[in-house]
């Protein structure tokens, strides 16, 4: 519902929640323990989407930005709180913003559906419902807007956040280039010397793996990984200037400052347009928590793979003083970013922008040995839908069955049933594909039964596939798709539809 139309929403949005807490472009916060947990909605909260100026290798560059009630970007709730938020849109364009992972209704969803249109330029429209806990974000789902960083960080503290009382941070990653997102996919798509439209209908070729000497842009990188059948897979689509933390480069990185032996959460967000990571904790030892917001058994590590779209929570418990520096590296490439840990006045250093060798593809070597801490109950499927993803680079186009969003045919689901869906890719590149509105189990890969994750979000290997399943839960009309946004853009997009709201 607009603003508006609710003029007695306008005194109560000016009333912030007190102590409640941001996330983002500060260093670290500290969560405050004496905050009573709301149960009721106890104040609406202003986020405001407009531009901002960033610099990036000393040059700088206008994008969007997502700013929330105390000027830092995105939300963070209290445990209990619900999401009370009036959208401001001061972008100069119109948009629509949605809140990655969580369980809305899908009208509060923001994603672009015919019911739910955008905002216009200089309206303001309002959300509430509740939210669940852990490390989610929020971005555009309009037009190439994400792309331009309309994106931040959405952290829901649980009650035993508070008890555990650790230091937290939060480090959000971006791909970053000083051409806009047009230029880029028309980069992309013109990949083989004419501009390729995208079919309306039919099966794409479902081995249709010719894309390696194709390149659509010629700094694209190859994986050194070697299919079986002597083809290299597909990475990093787009070569990027930068890669940010925090809209920060390595070059200028974020020194958190941490207590000596302090123990910390480490909340990582994968907000790239079209990177993955390695997570690489140099000389320190992490403990994964959660993925995509949702617990999993704990789980230790030192390097972890992290997908387009994806979170790692990641207690980390600091064995002195410090520097010590966390690295995100692209997969494929020696380029990296990250921030630096260490006590206050102890010395931190420059660090060298590149690794000693180019990171290896992310892979599911952490999918594989996740175990949710709070499983889907034991039942078989009442419905199972297999998808194809299918495509290549040349031409630049991407589909799931043979079909390209808006031209889609929507898997059709009913409240109450068990769903699973058979992910399927027949292409050479990875894709992280994301379901809207539901927390989904990872069930199988590869055919391998597995009782692994609840997550919003999973890669599906070049020619490898992965089932989810989910209780269909939450009626409504959901987008289903690669987060990998050139993809997305170029048709790789359906819909999970219930029949009785349409
Ligand atoms: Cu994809």
């Amino acid at each position: 519902m607009r603003e508006n139309e609710r003029p007695t929403l306008r005194t109560r949005r000016q009333i912030l929640a007190s102590g409640v807490a941001m996330a983002g472009a500060i260093p670290f916060l500290r969560i405050p323990r004496a905050i009573a947990a709301p149960e009721t909605d106890a104040a609406k909260l202003r986020l405001t989407v407009g531009t901002r100026t960033l610099a990036v290798n000393g040059k700088s560059a206008r994008v969007f930005g997502l700013i929330g009630p105390n000027g830092k970007p995105g939300i963070t709730l209290s445990p209990g709180e619900r999401f009370d938020v009036d959208l401001v849109n001061q972008a100069g364009t119109s948009t629509i913003i949605h809140w990655h992972g969580q369980l809305p209704p899908w009208t509060q969803d923001g994603f672009p559906w015919p019911q739910t249109p955008p905002i216009p330029a200089g309206d303001t429209h309002s959300y509430n419902y509740a939210a669940i806990a852990g490390t989610y974000w929020m971005h555009s789902h309009q037009g190439m807007q994400e792309q331009s960083l309309m994106t931040a960080p959405l952290i829901v503290h649980s009650a035993e956040d508070l008890r555990a009382d650790r230091q937290e941070v939060v480090l959000m990653l971006h791909d970053f280039s000083f051409r806009t997102p047009d230029e880029l996919l028309a980069g992309l798509t013109k990949s083989n010397g004419s501009q390729s439209a995208i079919p309306k209908s039919g099966m794409d070729k479902a081995m249709n793996m010719g894309s390696g000497s194709m390149g659509a842009m010629n700094s694209r990188t190859m994986g050194a990984m070697n299919m079986g059948s002597g083809m290299a897979m597909d990475l990093n689509d787009v070569d990027y200037d930068a890669f940010l933390v925090n809209d920060r480069t390595f070059a200028d990185p974020e020194v958190m400052r941490t207590e000596p032996g302090g123990r910390v959460r480490v909340r990582l967000i994968n907000a790239a347009s079209a990177t993955q990571f390695w997570i690489d904790l140099g000389a320190l030892t992490g403990t994964v928590v959660a993925v995509d917001g949702h617990p999993v058994r704990p789980m230790r590590g030192t390097r972890l793979p992290l997908a387009m779209a994806q979170r790692l929570d990641v207690l980390i418990d600091l064995p002195g003083n410090g520097p010590y520096p966390i690295f995100a590296q692209v997969e494929g490439k020696r380029a990296r970013t990250g921030i630096v840990l260490a006590a206050p006045g102890a010395p931190v250093s420059r660090l060298a922008a590149e690794a000693g060798e180019n990171a290896p593809p992310v892979d599911l070597s952490l999918e594989r040995r996740l175990e949710a801490i709070t499983p889907l109950a034991p039942r078989a499927p009442d419905v199972t839908h297999r998808v194809i993803l299918t495509g290549a680079m040349a031409p630049y186009a991407w589909s799931l069955n043979g079909e390209y969003w808006p031209n889609v045919t929507p898997l059709m689901i009913a409240h109450g049933q068990r769903v699973a869906i058979e992910l399927v890719n027949h292409s050479m590149m990875a894709h992280p594909m994301h379901l809207h509105g539901h927390a989904f189990q990872v069930v199988a890969i590869n055919g391998a039964p597995l009782a692994g994750a609840v997550r919003d979000t999973v890669l599906v290997p070049p020619m490898g596939s992965v089932t989810i399943a989910f209780d269909a839960d939450n009626p409504g009309r959901w987008a289903f798709h690669c987060h990998n946004l050139y993809h997305m853009m170029r048709g790789m997009m359906t819909e999970v539809r219930y029949p009785a709201v349409i």
